[in-house]
């Protein structure tokens, strides 16, 4: 496996120019190219506490907030909170199938009769919680629904915008509803708006990456079996290709995205460079090794590559490390990576990880 290097972006020489022009110029490609140009309009938000109820013998705050937007579009925040003195670092990211698929408990507001606790094993909260941190979630489809629907709803309805080949796609849709979740939190008086990592699964483990390296208030990222338009290096066309998923999944990305169809050469960037734009905050990316759809070498070598932006602010991430066998955690300076034994999903093995890498946000 050869080492996998950057060669477009001459800014990467030079920690200035990387932070006056060359950062930049990667969000704006990738926002223009692949995910799609947020309209620049503010809309309103307005933030309420609807619930709480107390678990665990007064360990564990739980709590359903309203994140209301433009007075049109509400999302429902599930938050947990653990017994402390002080505010406390979190994680926040969506999920897949509703609030109520975290936990098999009556007291979770459903999302259409959805399954209780079919998520329970992918958001393992008691161990986040006895690690000290907070946990916020948001069902994914409270701000755009997962289908082709020509962006008549969601986030993309709140605009009024005409649609051009940048307009944004799904993905970018969920990513500015985490950042706008991330905008309450500092009304969350138990959680310190400064110390939140941004994470997610596959379809959201490529969110939480946008996410966190559009908006640099993300304290960390954790992208995990993000595989295409996630950690994986495009050019490597390797399992999911960019022809493939956008052919599959047309509303996740902008339309000019889909010019790199079977010619990922021509992508000013790859997303190595937008990996490196989480720079200098510590980011964990992780693959699965039966999950050859992901391209769990393409994930890795990216994160590698991305490594000597971090090298610009001195710090050593994975330069000189080795593609790790299964099991083992590769942990640098600012990038973890992990190969898990086994298939496509994310695990208490997985968190175990994470939380351990995350302790950083405690110190600070
Ligand atoms: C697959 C898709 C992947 C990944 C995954 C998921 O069907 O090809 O890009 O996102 O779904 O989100 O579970």
């Amino acid at each position: 496996m050869g080492a996998f290097s950057y060669g477009q972006n001459d800014a990467l020489q030079d920690l200035k120019k990387w932070k006056s022009q060359g950062r930049r110029e990667v969000i704006d490609f990738f926002a223009r190219e692949v995910y799609g140009v947020v309209p620049a309009a503010k809309v309103s938000a307005k933030w309420k506490l609807d619930r709480e109820s107390v678990l665990a013998d007064g360990a564990i705050t739980r709590r359903e907030y309203l994140l209301s937007l433009a007075d049109q579009l509400e999302a429902r925040v599930l938050v947990y909170l653990p017994k402390s003195e002080k505010s406390v670092p979190a994680f926040l990211g969506l999920n897949f199938g509703g609030n109520q698929s975290l936990e098999d408990d009556e007291w979770i507001t459903s999302i259409k009769d959805g399954k209780r606790g079919s998520a329970a094993e992918r958001w393992p909260v008691q161990m986040i919680i006895s690690q000290g941190f907070a946990v916020v979630t948001v069902y994914c489809g409270d701000f755009d629904p997962d289908h082709d629907d020509q962006f008549q709803n969601g986030v993309h309805a709140l605009f009024g915008e005409k649609r051009d080949e940048e307009s944004w796609g799904t993905i970018s849709g969920w990513a500015w509803g985490l950042s706008r979740v991330l905008d309450q939190l500092s009304k969350v008086p138990e959680i310190d708006e400064d110390r939140v990592a941004v994470i997610g699964h596959s379809r959201l483990g490529k969110t939480a990456l946008w996410a966190g390296a559009f908006d640099e208030r993300f304290a960390m990222v954790v992208s995990n079996n993000s595989g295409c338009g996630g950690a994986a290096l495009s050019r490597r066309r390797q399992g999911e290709t960019v022809e493939k998923i956008n052919t599959r999944f047309p509303h996740w990305f902008s339309q000019s995205y889909k010019k790199f169809n079977n010619k990922e050469e021509d992508l000013l960037f790859d997303q190595d460079q937008l990996v490196a734009c989480v720079a200098p905050r510590p980011i964990y990316v992780a693959s699965a090794s039966e999950d050859s759809w992901a391209d769990p070498v393409g994930e890795f070598l990216s994160l590698q590559s991305a490594a000597s932006v971090y090298g610009l602010f001195g710090m050593k991430g994975l330069a000189d490390r080795e593609f790790p066998s299964p099991g083992e955690v590769l942990s640098g300076d600012g990038q973890w990576y992990h190969l898990r034994m086994g298939r496509h999903d994310i695990t208490p093995w997985d968190w175990e990880r994470y939380l351990k890498a995350a302790s950083l946000l405690k110190k600070k």
